[in-house]
């Protein structure tokens, strides 16, 4: 039995980049049929429960999934590569946001500003201290101050998932400046 970082994973993986890797098919929000899931999950040798399921998703670290009022279908809530997704609504941000990356990163941002690269949205915390963690993923972490402000302001628009990330599509350099260096 795999334990729930395991299946979170697997789960982030499908629901967010290759439903098809297993054969299932998201319908254009990215829910997924649970029955359906847990079948096709078993094929590939993962062993998947509805109740493992949905210990996994009420105990997720970021509440990263999602299940339809009906108990019937799972989506990811943020995070996707994939084009069929969520239809986020656009809402004002906070005046300031972060991102995390890497010090390697830096002179590419500070090029072309923040970009999804495989994902859909740029993503952006409400607190630099989440920003550090998601930096540390890539190397050494460099949090960037987002002048989320202005650039609703200027006409571009913010998404907020279920789980408290922000999203929009991408960061112009102008809105950017390096908060600190871990
Ligand atoms: C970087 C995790 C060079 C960007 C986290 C990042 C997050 C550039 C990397 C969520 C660039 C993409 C997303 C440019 C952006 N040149 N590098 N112009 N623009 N980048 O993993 O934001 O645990 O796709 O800085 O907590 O790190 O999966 O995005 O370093 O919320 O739920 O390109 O994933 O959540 O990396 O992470 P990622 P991210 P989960």
């Amino acid at each position: 039995m795999k334990d729930k970082v395991q299946i979170s994973r697997f789960l982030s993986y499908i629901l967010r980049h290759s439903p098809e890797s297993i054969g299932l098919s998201l319908n254009k929000q990215g829910w997924g049929e649970i029955s359906t899931l847990i079948q096709l999950a078993q094929k590939q040798g993962t062993q998947l429960t509805r109740k493992l399921i949905e210990d996994v998703v009420e105990t997720n670290d970021k509440k990263r999934f999602a299940i339809s009022e009906d108990g019937l279908f799972i989506r990811a809530v943020q995070g996707h590569s994939l084009k069929t997704t969520v239809d986020y609504q656009p809402i004002s941000p906070p005046k300031a946001l972060y991102h995390g990356t890497a010090s390697r990163f830096i002179e590419s941002i500070f090029d072309k500003g923040l970009i999804p690269n495989g994902r859909q949205y740029v993503h952006l915390s409400e607190d630099d201290k989440t920003a550090v963690n998601v930096g540390h993923r890539h190397g050494k972490p460099v949090v960037l101050t987002v002048n989320s402000q202005q650039m609703f302001e200027d006409g571009i628009e913010f998404y907020q998932a279920d789980n408290g990330v922000w999203l929009t599509l991408a960061v112009p350099v102008k809105y950017l400046k390096i908060n600190k260096i871990q």
